[in-house]
């Protein structure tokens, strides 16, 4: 249900929102929104979460249509757990760097120095490098997902930071790395981590796994943006200092009116993220545009590793 009386809910937004609404309704569509997108499109989606919530939330509706207001490894990740049904991408541009730090063949050719190893993907991956692991992670569940494998060796793509995160975790195992990683996380530095707890000397620091070891060592919580959103919704705590996107204030701040929150640093925005508008949500129902579609032995083999995730969390 739209609130009409947001701050944000301006004449212009109300009409495009109704137009939104009624194109939903004719395409029986509902539109998902990730914790890092505009506080206008979390707005009036159907249900706001982290990738791997929007898609398992997907899977379960009557809906023919998901419009995916996120990331393309998102879109397609949703598509992969549920083929039937139509996954639009409003922005057909809107990727992920880091995603793009990988690609299959590279996968294929790095696993060939490691015989015995298993291998896991972040979630944050492209379709043909899932099919190429052989069970993938989400921040929230890396722990888990690693402690589950048998194997010692684990070759983890892409994101180093939270490879490492994941390896202070878990010392039995030795993770191999790729060396890739979030722009957005990976600028923020020490320093400011110091100025902000200068700043706000009070205040818990929580912040994402997507961040340098460095920045990790010095907070007083670590997840992902779930469970950020968790923490500071259950901490007797009144103050935090957020160290991830700063789309996820909108949940903070909903579920916590009484807190305060304030951003680690104002780089924390990812461009990808803030692609998709009211607008190209509009577009996207109205021409059916972008559709995921993915190859045949791809959507079976990434599908494999990520039902593989879902038994294990
Ligand atoms: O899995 C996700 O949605 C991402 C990219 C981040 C997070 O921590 O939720
Ligand atoms: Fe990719 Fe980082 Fe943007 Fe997430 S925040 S979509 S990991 S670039």
């Amino acid at each position: 249900m739209v609130n009409k009386n947001s701050e944000k809910m301006n004449n212009d937004n109300i009409e495009i929102v109704n137009k939104i609404m009624e194109l939903k309704r004719e395409r029986n569509a509902v539109i998902v929104a990730h914790n890092y997108q505009r506080d206008e499109v979390q707005e009036i989606a159907d249900m706001v979460g982290d990738s791997f919530a929007l898609s398992k939330f997907c899977a379960s509706t009557n809906a023919d249509t998901v419009v995916f207001a996120g990331v393309y490894f998102m879109a397609e990740s949703a598509k992969i757990l549920s083929p039937e049904k139509t996954v639009l991408l409003p922005e057909r541009n809107a990727g992920c760097p880091m995603a793009d730090m990988i690609t299959a063949s590279e996968l294929r050719n790095f696993k060939k120095n490691y015989p015995n190893a298993a291998v896991v993907c972040y979630i944050n991956s492209s379709a043909e490098v899932k099919a190429e692991c052989d069970i993938c992670c989400t921040s929230s569940n890396a722990v888990k997902v690693i402690k589950s494998l048998k194997e010692e060796e684990i070759i983890f793509v892409p994101d180093k930071n939270l490879g490492n995160y994941i390896s202070k975790m878990v010392p039995e195992k030795r993770l191999i790395l790729w060396e890739g990683f979030c722009p957005t996380h990976h600028r923020i530095t020490v320093d400011d981590v110091i100025k902000a707890k200068e700043h706000h000397p009070d205040a818990l620091i929580l912040v994402h796994p997507e961040c340098k070891p460095e920045v990790v060592d010095l907070a007083d919580f670590v997840g992902s943006t779930k469970q950020i959103i968790d923490y500071a919704t259950k901490s007797d705590n009144k103050k935090f200092i957020i160290g991830t996107e700063m789309g996820v204030l909108y949940s903070l701040k909903k579920n916590n009116p009484d807190k305060t929150f304030y951003m680690l640093s104002n780089a924390f925005i990812c461009p990808n993220m803030k692609k998709t508008t009211l607008e190209s949500i509009y577009k996207s129902l109205k021409d059916m545009q972008y559709k995921i579609e993915i190859d045949d032995e791809i959507m079976q083999k990434a599908s494999n590793a990520l039902k593989r995730m879902l038994e294990v969390s």
